[in-house]
């Protein structure tokens, strides 16, 4: 009966834990990021070498930047922020203008599609 009582209650300190790690959990998720070359890659991946974030890559081809970050230190709307903010546009936020037109000539994604990718989403 002891024994049982003991294995009890490590079960429900064991339930408490999951739960406690239910709040902060690691989120893989993946976001649209325009880019075009691999100065684009390190911009972006460096962007989000902070606080919250576990791992960042972007992939040049498919413009899908696969991040792993834990929810209780950042949300991916504050993802998309980060990378907007250093000149590249997300499927839901876009960089300002000024950010844009500062990057290198090789990284202006929304005029130059070095890949040729068939839906370019930035008409003019
Ligand atoms: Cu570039």
């Amino acid at each position: 009966m002891k024994a049982r009582f003991g294995f009890l209650t490590i079960l429900i300190l064991a339930i408490a834990a999951s739960f406690s790690n239910a709040q902060s959990k690691n989120v893989k998720t993946t976001i649209k990021v325009y880019g075009n070359c691999t100065m684009c890659k390190n911009r972006i991946e460096t962007a989000l070498d902070t606080k919250g974030i576990k791992q960042a890559i972007w992939d040049p081809k498919t413009k899908e930047l696969q991040v792993v970050y834990v929810s209780a230190k950042i949300t991916e709307k504050e993802i998309h922020e980060l990378v907007a903010a250093v000149g590249h546009d997300t499927d839901k936020v876009k960089a300002n203008d000024e950010v844009y037109a500062e990057l290198p000539f090789c990284c202006l994604y929304r005029d130059h599609d070095h890949k040729g990718v068939k839906d370019a989403p930035h008409g003019h």
